[in-house]
């Protein structure tokens, strides 16, 4: 299995790690907007040394109950990030996004890849997702950011959001975007109570066995969290266990805050499987 983007090919035979490079500012109201974007650039280049094939920039938070971001403010948070990255580095680009303008641009400054949590639901989305001929991400959400927690429910977690791909896949092949441009992600954390979750890991198999690659976001998430009652700086070691469950399920790509640790227990994984 691999994916395609212009002249750029990732080989996911084994498992690839995206990096999460958040481009939100509110912790840099002193430095100003230069030590901001210093620090994105220094942080994916670390990212990409300690083993991140893809890096992942959004520059709206999507945690639950987050405020939505204005057009203007999330163009000006991601493209200049994504022109340097592209210009210095020798990574795959995703932009994390659900607005069609921002897709646009985004892939025009360089991005490879469309990671939208709201899989190309929203104005316009799939049509510029159709132009770009980039490979697209389709994340299953319940509900809407603002309000996705407050009481998720299925008949059967697994199945509900196998359903939800196979329309939004309608959808993309309708729109003209080809199969082996479409990737699959069930959206750990978004419209899911804990036991949702643990549902999910349990059975992810069965997603990897759709034929698409198949992206997890496990990281430091509340899954982990909540049943360890640990801080997000306490969930390391939870979220290794995390990538590790997914990999051996087929996950293709691993969405990550801590790159380097995560590549070290897909080194494990692989040489074990090679031996
Ligand atoms: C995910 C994401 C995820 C994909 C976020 C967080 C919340 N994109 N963007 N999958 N999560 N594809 O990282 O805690 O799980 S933002």
């Amino acid at each position: 299995m691999q994916l395609i983007s212009g002249n750029r090919t990732l080989d996911l035979s084994t498992p690839q790690v995206m990096g999460i490079l958040n481009v939100t500012p509110d912790s840099f109201s002193d430095g100003g907007q230069f030590q901001f974007f210093e620090h994105a650039i220094n942080q994916a280049s670390q990212m990409v040394q300690q083993g991140a094939a893809i890096i992942d920039i959004g520059g709206e938070s999507t945690r639950p109950g987050a405020e939505p971001v204005s057009l203007d403010e999330e163009l000006s948070r991601t493209i200049p990030v994504i022109e340097k990255i592209a210009n210095d580095l020798d990574v795959w680009i995703s932009i994390d996004t659900s607005k069609a303008q921002v897709m646009k641009e985004a892939v025009a400054a360089g991005a490879h890849l469309i990671n939208d949590v709201c899989a190309l639901q929203e104005e316009g989305a799939l049509e510029v997702a159709a132009q770009c001929k980039v490979p697209v991400c389709l994340m299953h959400m319940q509900g809407a950011p603002r309000s996705m927690q407050v009481s998720p429910s299925y008949e059967d977690v697994a199945k509900d959001i196998t359903r939800f791909f196979m329309q939004r896949i309608s959808a993309c092949r309708e729109a003209g975007i080809d199969k082996s441009q479409i990737i699959l992600d069930p959206g750990f954390g978004f419209g899911k109570t804990l036991d949702h979750n643990y549902q999910l890991l349990q059975r992810l198999k069965q997603f990897s066995e759709l034929g698409y690659p198949l992206l997890t976001g496990l990281s430091r998430k509340s899954m982990f969290g909540d049943w360890l009652g640990r801080t997000v700086e306490q969930r390391l070691a939870a979220s290794l266990a995390g990538v590790l469950l997914c990999a051996q399920q087929g996950a293709n790509i691993v969405r990550v805050h801590d790159v380097q640790e995560t590549s070290d227990v897909l080194k494990v994984l692989k040489k074990t499987i090679e031996s």
